[in-house]
C-alpha cells in the first residue's frame, strides 16, 4: 500500500474531495425506492422497500470493493482495510429506513455521504491508520414499531429481555415475531452487541430535521448531545355501545377520554417547552379506535406517546405529570387506562474530543458551523454508549423533516459528506 502523502494534508483530509455528482447520484437513485406521492418515500424496517433499500447498498458496497458483514437481524457494515486491519474501526453511516410519507435525506443522506467517504479513500488510495466502515443500521425509526434505533441498540448491546413486549405495528404484527424469523431472541440479544475494542470511534452525518441552522445562516451543526424519547402506549379502555340510545350520562367513551389526554399531554409538557425549562417536546403520533364507526361510542382506544428533552430531569417531571393525569382521567370517567411502556431513555451527550474534531475539520475550510444539540433520535446516541460518536448536521429547508417536504440543498449535501470525509480521515488517523 502507499505510504500516505504529506501526512499532514492527509491527517485532515482537506485535499482529498468527494466526488459531488456521484454522490448525488446515489442519493438519487436510492431515493426511488419506495418513492410514493407528492415525492414522499416510504420504506418501513422489514418491508421489501426497505429492503430494496439494503440491497443497492450492498450492491454499491461490492463495486467499491469493500469487504461486507451484515449481522443477524441486517445491519450492514462495509469495511476498508489500512494499513492495520485489526486496528479498530472508525464507523461512519446511518439509517435507510423511513417514516411513513418521509423525505429522502433523513438517515439516507448519512448513508450515501459515508458511502461516497470510502469509495473516495479507496480510489484516492488515501493510506490511513485505521480501517473505516460504512455502517446502516436497521429499523432507526420508532415508526413501524414503537421502537427506534433497533438495529444500533442491538449493536450497542442496548436492548434487554422484555424492551420489546410491546413493539407491535399497526397490523398487530409483533416485532419478537420478526425478530425470532431472524434467529433473534430474548437469550440471544446480547450476541449481536458489537466488541467495543473493535470501534475507534462513529461519525453520522444528519439533515438537522429542524429550522436554526437555516434561520442562522449556518451550513454545519455540531453536535454535543441527542434528546432522548420516553415512549409508551395508553390503553384506554370504556365500553363500546350504541351510538343512538345511550345516554351520555351512562357512556364511558374512549375516545373522549383519549382526547382529554391528547390536549393534556400538550398542556403538561407547554409548562417545560421553553429552553430554560428543559425544552421538553410531548406528541401523541398515533391512535387506534375500537370499533372505530359511526354508530357506536367508542369502547378502546390506543394511544402513542413520545415525550422527549435534552434534559432528564425536566422530561421525567413532564412524564410523571402525564401519568398521573391518565390515573386521574381513569377514575373521573370510570374507564380502565393502562400504561404500555416501549422505552425509557437518557439524554446522550457526544463525545467532546468529536465535538473538537468537526469544529476543527469546518474551520479548516472556513465552514461556519453551529454548535447545537439534537432534538431528533439518532443511530449516535447508542452507539455514544460503546464509542466516542460525533455527528454534524445540514440544514433543513424550513425545519421540515418526515414529510414529503423534506429538502436539503445540493451543495449542503456535498459539502457535509465532505467534512464528513475530513472528519473520517483525522478520527482514522490520531489518537482519540
Ligand atoms: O424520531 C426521531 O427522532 C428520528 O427521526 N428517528
Ligand atoms: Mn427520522
Ligand atoms: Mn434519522
Amino acid at each position: 500500500m502507499k505510504s500516505p502523502q504529506n501526512p499532514k494534508t492527509v491527517l485532515n483530509g482537506s485535499h482529498i474531495t468527494i466526488n459531488k455528482r456521484r454522490l448525488l447520484r446515489d442519493l438519487n437513485a436510492i431515493s426511488r425506492i419506495g418513492i410514493g406521492n407528492h415525492g414522499s418515500v416510504t420504506r418501513l424496517v422489514f418491508s421489501i422497500k426497505e429492503l430494496r433499500s439494503r440491497q443497492f447498498l450492498i450492491h454499491q458496497m461490492r463495486q467499491i470493493g469493500l469487504q461486507i458483514h451484515i449481522d443477524r437481524i441486517g445491519n450492514i457494515f462495509g469495511k476498508l482495510n489500512s494499513a492495520n486491519p485489526k486496528a479498530p474501526a472508525v464507523l461512519a453511516g446511518s439509517h435507510l429506513d423511513t417514516v411513513v410519507d418521509g423525505g429522502k435525506f433523513d438517515g439516507t443522506m448519512g448513508v450515501i455521504a459515508a458511502l461516497e467517504a470510502v469509495r473516495t479513500l479507496k480510489e484516492k488510495k488515501v493510506s490511513l491508520q485505521s480501517p473505516v466502515e460504512v455502517v446502516c443500521f436497521v429499523g432507526e425509526e420508532s415508526s413501524r414499531f414503537g421502537f427506534s434505533t433497533l438495529g444500533s441498540s442491538l449493536v450497542a448491546g442496548e436492548v434487554h429481555g422484555g424492551d420489546f413486549a410491546n413493539a407491535t405495528d399497526a397490523h398487530g404484527t409483533k416485532l419478537e415475531d420478526i425478530l425470532a424469523g431472524l434467529g433473534i431472541y430474548r437469550s440471544n440479544l446480547r450476541s449481536l452487541r458489537r466488541d467495543p475494542t473493535t470501534v475507534k470511534g462513529y461519525l453520522e452525518l444528519h439533515i438537522e430535521q429542524g429550522p436554526i441552522l437555516e434561520a442562522i445562516k449556518k451550513p454545519i451543526g455540531v453536535v454535543t448531545a441527542i434528546a432522548a424519547p420516553t415512549r409508551f402506549k395508553a390503553v384506554i379502555i370504556g365500553q363500546a355501545d350504541h351510538s343512538g340510545t345511550t345516554p351520555m350520562e351512562m357512556r364511558k367513551d374512549a375516545l373522549v377520554a383519549a382526547a382529554e389526554l391528547i390536549v393534556a399531554v400538550e398542556k403538561i409538557v407547554r409548562q417545560y417547552s421553553r429552553m430554560d425549562k428543559g425544552r421538553v417536546v410531548g406528541t401523541v403520533g398515533a391512535i387506534k379506535i375500537e370499533p372505530g364507526v359511526i354508530n357506536a361510542v367508542p369502547g378502546k382506544t390506543e394511544l402513542s406517546v413520545d415525550v422527549r428533552s435534552i434534559t432528564a430531569a425536566a422530561k421525567n417531571r413532564a412524564v410523571r405529570l402525564i401519568e398521573a393525569k391518565i390515573h386521574e382521567i381513569a377514575r373521573r370517567r370510570k374507564t380502565q387506562i393502562d400504561i404500555l411502556p416501549i422505552r425509557k431513555e437518557a439524554p446522550v451527550p457526544l463525545d467532546k474530543r468529536l465535538v473538537h474534531l468537526i469544529k476543527e475539520c469546518c474551520e479548516a475550510r472556513n465552514i461556519s458551523y453551529e454548535i447545537m444539540p439534537s432534538g431528533a433520535g439518532h443511530d449516535a446516541m447508542q452507539m455514544a454508549k460503546i464509542t466516542p460518536a460525533g455527528m454534524l448536521f445540514i440544514p433543513s429547508r424550513r425545519g421540515i423533516s418526515h414529510s414529503p417536504a423534506e429538502w436539503s440543498d445540493p451543495e449542503d449535501i456535498c459539502l457535509g459528506a465532505q467534512l464528513l470525509l475530513d472528519a473520517i480521515v483525522r478520527v482514522a488517523n490520531e489518537k482519540i
